[in-house]
């Protein structure tokens, strides 16, 4: 079984923390003397960073939330000045605030490394052929992985998402052996390839590496009973540095989350307190190498818990289990993350629209289709089918752009959405993952 990084990967478990603790006070040093937000924390508390002794320690600081990092916009919480800064990424959303995260150079060879030991876990070397399916752009996934793939010297086709068809006759005809993207549009090809007569068997295609959203076992088993490949999950977020913060190995069996570069922490989301080993709860993230962004007590918002048992495959970081759910309503739709807020924020932009809505989520086709039904007034429902028909093609434009997908909305009749709080839901999902 290849390991990327051995030495890092799967180092002894004291020497492993030893460094680990070094990193952190190196990280709280940093955030101390560049990050306002971070000294005021710790101005607030009396604190001084060389005080938190422990990785335990780290547990006296308070955690930083996506609200946080919201109002940070767009740099404040960069611990680098700009001119060090050589990438931006950022979350979907022009209104609402998207969170911008930024990455020194060095930030970006530690990415590299982390993605190329996500995809050698996956069983990637450098005789593959790896088409890249997620959108080249300012979200992280297709950039962080391209890159590690790259660093493994396997070669990159960076197809991007969409143009299924297209997509399809590269694999064929470029020799794909390793596809890249969400599961979701993994069944999707799979589908697609029946629609044109494309038998996945005759292709080159023996690995996937899936991530970005969740899917269950029942989805890795058809994915990988219907075009004949090994399929393994892998788990990033932009906030943290992207793809490349834990991944499966071979044995499929939990994701090994990268602790030389990254400390878990598993904590009861209604209470904020750390839960025992094996517990299950929000994961909270602490960097400890990112140099632009560092991110302390993150709160991910993902439900999971951590696996201590070494793995089979020889790694010594802990493991998380396969992530299912999530403690706010933020969606993933195609992979990019949706907050109903968002929608929020749009609809107050036209007039007439009630701030009332619901969201449907379906997977027609394996793709996922969010559907916004939106409130109209009086005035606008009786309006001629010309004006409503404008309107409603307006809405729908600007929070496909807003959100980075392509939504569908339907305006509904004054007063038809729920009222009564205990009844309402705001967010129907019917996919079944
Ligand atoms: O989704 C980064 C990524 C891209 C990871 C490609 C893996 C592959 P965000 O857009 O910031 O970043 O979304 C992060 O997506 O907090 C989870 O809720 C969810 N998520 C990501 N990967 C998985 C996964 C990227 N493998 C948010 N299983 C996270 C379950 C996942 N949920």
């Amino acid at each position: 079984m290849n390991i990327w990084d051995k030495a890092y990967e799967c180092m002894p478990r004291e020497e492993l923390e030893q460094l680990q603790l070094e990193r952190l006070q190196s990280t709280l040093n940093r955030v101390y003397k560049n990050v306002q937000f971070y000294r005021k924390i710790f101005d607030k508390l009396n604190v001084l960073p060389e005080d938190i002794q422990s990785i335990q320690g780290l547990s006296n600081l308070p955690f930083t939330t996506k609200d946080d990092l919201r109002n940070s916009y767009p740099y404040d919480m960069f611990a680098v000045s700009l001119r060090e800064v050589v990438r931006l990424h950022s979350t979907s959303g022009m209104t609402g605030k998207p969170i911008v995260v930024g990455y020194t150079k060095n930030d970006l060879k530690n990415w590299t490394n982390l993605a190329a030991r996500i995809l050698t876990a996956g069983g990637v070397t450098k005789d593959d052929m790896v088409q890249i399916a997620f959108a080249y752009g300012l979200l992280t996934g297709a950039f962080g992985l391209h890159y590690g793939a790259e660093e493994i010297g396997a070669s990159v086709i960076p197809t991007s998402s969409g143009h299924t068809e297209k997509q399809i006759i590269i694999m064929k005809d470029y020799k794909t052996t390793a596809l890249v993207c969400t599961p979701s549009y993994a069944l999707r090809i799979a589908d697609t390839m029946v629609n044109m007569e494309i038998d996945p068997k005759t292709l080159n295609l023996r690995l996937g590496l899936f991530g970005g959203e969740p899917w269950s076992e029942n989805m890795r088993k058809e994915i990988e009973g219907r075009l004949y490949i090994d399929a393994l999950d892998n788990y990033g977020l932009s906030e943290v540095i992207g793809p490349g913060v834990a991944a499966e190995c071979q044995y499929k069996d939990g994701l090994h989350l990268f602790e030389d570069h990254f400390i878990p922490e598993i904590i009861d989301p209604s209470t904020g307190t750390v839960l025992p080993p094996g517990e299950k709860g929000e994961l909270v993230i602490t960097t400890l190498t990112k140099e632009a962004f560092p991110m302390i007590r993150f709160r991910t918002g993902d439900i999971t818990k951590l696996n201590w048992q070494q793995c089979e495959c020889a790694r010594t970081c802990v493991r998380i289990e396969k992530i299912m759910e999530r403690t706010d309503n933020m969606l993933i739709i195609k992979g990019v993350s949706v907050f109903p807020s968002q929608i929020e924020q749009v609809l107050y932009e036209f007039e007439g629209c009630e701030p009332h809505f619901q969201l449907v989520v379906d997977r027609k086709d394996r793709m996922d289709v969010l559907k916004v039904l939106v409130e109209v007034s009086e005035r606008i429902f009786f309006d001629e089918m010309k004006k409503q028909g404008k309107l409603l093609e307006n809405i729908k434009q600007r929070l496909s752009s807003v959100l980075g997908v392509n939504v569908d909305v339907k305006l509904v009749e004054p007063q038809s959405i729920e009222r009564d709080l205990k009844k309402y839901k705001r967010i129907i999902d019917n996919r079944v993952i």
